[in-house]
């Protein structure tokens, strides 16, 4: 029982540290978000990390295949670890009397945690060029696109910029802000920290040197660019659907 509840205690955490809670602060969480797209295996009590849902070379040529191997497998996968042993590290630490070790892990679970998140959505978010990937939104993410952005093509523009920009490792983000209802292009350093909390993220690119180097070395903007051929808009649809519901 006291596991139960120490777990459930601990996801909330996960849950406000993470990005997927930078929309707990919001006035809908991340509605599209299941327990099962994250992997949370009930019985074993603690994270699997997710099958990709297409094959390693699927989106070649914009992305090698070795590159989504190694940042699946090996990077994805060490944040699922490090996840599993900061919430357990946690249940420990808080029958301590040491708020030290709480600081300390509750940091690691939003490292972790946030790089879950964030490779659970970017996955998703990506579709093979021409099978589901590329192209442009429609309908109402299209008007929303136009509305905040201007035109798509002026949210591509400050898209790009967001991502190039990045100090370092991090992301660049589309989200939903449910208080103005608009559509922001945003930035996260690391895996966790965000400028604007209270929003919902839609589409994530992962600009940590790890998503690229190995195809386009210090040409993080040509990784961007080609990134936008394997946008999976409807994936991108469901979820504003989903945060505007
Ligand atoms: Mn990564």
């Amino acid at each position: 029982m006291h596991d139960q509840i120490d777990r459930r205690a601990a996801l909330g955490t996960f849950a406000v540290a993470g990005l997927g809670a930078t929309a707990a602060f919001a006035s809908r969480p991340t509605p599209f978000l299941t327990r099962r797209d994250l992997g949370w295996d009930e019985a074993a009590g603690e994270y699997v990390l997710p099958p990709l849902p297409y094959a390693y070379d699927a989106l070649v040529p914009h992305i090698d295949e070795q590159t989504m191997q190694i940042h699946h497998d090996k990077h994805h996968a060490g944040y699922v670890r490090g996840l599993n042993k900061a919430v357990a590290a946690l249940k420990d630490a808080r029958s301590s009397s040491d708020s030290s070790l709480i600081q300390h892990w509750e940091r690691q679970l939003a490292f972790h945690g946030g790089g879950h998140v964030n490779h659970t959505l970017f996955w998703t978010g990506m579709a093979p060029a021409g099978s589901g990937g590329g192209g442009k939104p429609s309908g109402s993410l299209a008007e929303a696109i136009n509305k905040s952005f201007g035109s798509f093509d002026a949210f591509q523009f400050q898209f790009k910029a967001a991502a190039g920009a990045v100090e370092g490792s991090g992301w660049g983000w589309l989200v939903y802000e449910p208080i103005s209802s608009r559509l922001l292009v945003t930035q996260m350093e690391n895996q966790q920290k965000m400028l604007f909390a209270g929003v919902v993220p839609l589409l994530g690119v992962d600009v940590w040197e790890h998503a690229y180097y190995l195809n386009y070395q210090n040409r993080r903007a040509d990784y961007v660019t080609a990134f936008m051929n394997v946008i999976n808009w409807s994936e991108i649809q469901r979820r504003y659907d989903a945060a505007t519901a």
